[in-house]
């Protein structure tokens, strides 16, 4: 049993775990038991053979998100603000004393992610500074193992994993040139001219980037936690702004009471956080050392009415109301949870902001969730029910046709096979159409893939690196930076003309079968890019605004600076295409398999149709041997149909009873 496993279970038989572990646990076990009924979806519909490729890869996808489904809260702030102490005293207390180093003046140098991998050993890897000069954004690092520094975590002794941890605020001391180049300072800037010590040098962090990988009980669920240095490294790792905060599902903004809200507080506030929209995320905002108004000749009511004034206050100056500002203290609560001081505790007010948080980031993330799984699952069921009945419904008229043949002469029967021939050429000519459509569909998809395709993409990023090499003065940057973006542009509103042509054309061959040869008329999948440009438009803002603000004076360094600048950004850019391209590859199956499933199975019944027909007609079988044979697959049918619904009730039984509860807990 490992110390940390020790400190849990005394932790259990001491005091009631908090709601946070609670509710999250309770998060898991939710998924955990929607991921499961899932699966049983999946591999019924296999067993029966009732899976087309389609259906099947999006119940894969789907049970892969749910697998690896992370839930990432970042925490922000200008230094000193306490973000590491927060962490600590939310997380981990258990560990009774401080896991993460928090110190006056600036002490976590890298944005440091703390998650849990258990196929890897418990450790902190750190990513030396100088890769900043290499290619490559921290995304592209995190897969090449050799890039990073490994220290092993010891679990059972707090000492020696803090002595460890210790190297998240290590610092180096390199001359201005090297700090230039790792785009760190801006020798035009009055605060570098400050920083630089006597001989010219200046202290900068070692390390670029940290991942702790730690096996809490939170992090083993999924919880993915990110802290972050004050105000100048987030301005100069651009993946921080333009990757990490956006995809956090929570951030919590921090400011102090004894410094109140400063300039560069509203700075941060203003340029990262506040332009985070979406009701997917929440925002809190704490407004920490508390305790620093927890004047001993005051009475309770005064410190209250303090407190209050400096919430009021933070709440005006940010623009928020009141309520979304949590004053605590980060150092007293952890104080408290080591000594197990219910009161200090309280007074800590940290139980109201873990109350919020839980309160706002689980349903939110619980809600996404299951909203895209509910639409999933719900998508598969209706088109598999959609085929069973058609199956039925085609059996039905067989047994009615056969049943009416019972004391026909052979002529009728003769003229039925014609008729069931007839049908079953006029239906072999729609395939052809069909047929052409699908070559009319290959061209245009080519088409689409020149556009969207990543090679495209590839050679235009390549294109703005020459362009960016070759200008000297920053109006020639900007030129070629803004051309790649309306390229870029171009390219996904000529992919989206494609997109809803492609689908008009496949709804009105929906519409032509169904008229024709009876086939239930599908409503195609809609598929809109408006997104992906919507995500392009924010990066270029972006770049916009770091152009005003940094590469107006074009040195050296800063063309050094600006070239980095676009690797992370093209890399960025990349990703974005990669999903554009599988999501339109997806919507592309999903497009066109539903039909092919239709016209195989119609095809299948006519042909059975004409077989039964002219079976009978060369009396090698009796009209009751056919009929019986054919209501024993009626049977078969009808039970599938009957499990197809249970299992779909299990799936929206799971989704929906924690959803319940969780609503009855809040308006209780
Ligand atoms: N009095 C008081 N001090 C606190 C509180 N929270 C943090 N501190 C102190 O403030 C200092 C800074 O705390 P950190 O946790 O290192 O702050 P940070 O925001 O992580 O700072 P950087 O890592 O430098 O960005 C430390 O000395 C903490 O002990 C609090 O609630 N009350
Ligand atoms: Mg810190």
């Amino acid at each position: 049993m490992s110390l940390y496993d020790r400190a849990l279970s005394s932790e259990l038989t001491l005091m009631k775990p908090t709601t946070l572990v609670d509710e999250f646990e309770h998060y898991s076990s939710w998924r955990d038991a929607v991921f499961v009924r899932i699966e049983a979806l999946r591999n019924w519909l296999a067993a029966e053979e009732l899976i087309d490729p389609d259906a099947e890869l999006r119940l894969n996808q789907l049970l892969e998100r749910l697998q690896e489904d992370t839930l990432n809260v970042a925490f922000v702030a200008e230094f000193s603000r306490g973000k590491s102490e927060l962490i600590n005293s939310i997380f981990f207390s258990d560990y009774r004393q401080r896991v993460l180093p928090s110190a006056a003046g600036r002490t976590t140098m890298c944005p440091t992610e703390l998650y849990y991998n258990p196929t890897h050993r418990p450790s902190l890897r750190l990513l030396p500074i100088d890769t900043r000069t290499h290619e490559g954004s921290i995304a592209d690092f995190k897969h090449n193992a050799d890039a990073w520094i490994e220290f092993p975590l010891n679990l059972d002794s707090a000492d020696e994993m803090s002595a460890v941890l210790i190297h998240l605020a290590d610092t180096m001391h390199v001359d201005a040139a090297t700090a230039e180049s790792y785009g760190l300072i801006n020798p035009n800037d009055e605060e570098t001219a400050r920083t630089l010590t006597r001989d010219g040098g200046i202290a900068i962090p070692r390390w670029r980037h940290a991942l702790i990988n730690f096996p809490h009980p939170l992090l083993k669920q999924g919880l993915v936690i990110l802290d972050t240095p004050g105000l100048n490294a987030i301005g100069t790792e651009p993946e921080l702004t333009l990757n990490m905060l956006p995809s956090a599902h929570a951030v919590l903004f921090l400011l102090a009471a004894d410094t109140g809200v400063t300039k560069s507080d509203i700075e941060i506030w203003r340029q990262y956080i506040a332009p985070m929209q979406g009701a997917s995320r929440a925002r809190l905002v704490v407004l920490n050392k508390i305790d620093g108004l927890w004047d001993e000749l005051k009475t309770p009511a005064e410190i209250d009415a303090e407190i209050a004034k400096q919430v009021a206050s933070s709440a005006a100056q940010l623009e928020l109301p009141m309520a979304q500002i949590f004053p605590v203290s980060a150092q007293k609560a952890l104080v408290a949870k080591v000594r197990n001081d219910p009161e200090l505790l309280a007074r800590s007010r940290l139980p109201e902001l873990e109350a919020a948080l839980t309160q706002e980031l689980i349903p939110c993330k619980q809600a996404l969730v299951s909203e895209s799984t509910q639409a999933a699952v719900e998508d598969v069921v209706i088109k598999t029910t959609e085929l069973l009945e058609t199956r039925l419904a085609n059996i039905q008229d067989q047994v009615d046709e056969l049943q009416g043949l019972r004391g026909k002469n052979r002529d009728v029967i003769q003229a039925m096979m014609v008729k069931a021939n007839e049908d079953k050429q006029h239906f072999d000519r729609g395939l052809q159409q069909f047929n052409a459509l699908r070559n009319v569909f290959a061209s245009q998809v080519e088409s689409m893939r020149k556009r969207l395709g990543m090679q495209n993409l590839r050679s235009e990023v390549r294109r703005t690196r020459q362009a960016m090499e070759k200008s000297h003065f920053s109006y020639g940057l900007r030129e070629a930076m803004g051309h790649f973006f309306r390229q870029i542009d171009s390219d996904l509103v000529a992919s989206s003309s494609i997109i809803s042509e492609m689908r008009s054309m496949m709804t009105a061959m929906y519409q032509k079968f169904s008229d024709e040869h009876g086939l239930a008329a599908v409503n195609p999948p809609d598929h809109s890019l408006r997104k992906y440009r919507k995500e392009m438009a924010r990066l270029e803002r972006i770049f916009e605004e770091r152009f005003n603000t940094v590469f107006r004076m074009l040195t050296v360094g800063q063309h050094q600076l600006t070239a980095r600048f676009f690797e992370t950004l093209a890399s960025k850019v990349v990703q974005v295409f990669e999903l554009a391209n599988s999501e339109t590859e997806s919507w592309l199956k999903a497009l066109i398999a539903p039909m092919e499933t239709q016209i195989r199975e119609h095809k299948t019944q006519l042909k059975r149709r004409l077989d039964s027909v002219s079976r009978i007609h060369a009396a090698t079988e009796t009209l009751d041997a056919r009929i019986a044979e054919l209501e024993a697959s009626i049977e078969t049918v009808v039970d599938q149909l009957d499990n197809l619904a249970r299992i779909n009730g299990h799936i929206v039984d799971a989704i929906t009873t924690t959803q319940s509860r969780e609503r009855l807990a809040r308006t209780a």
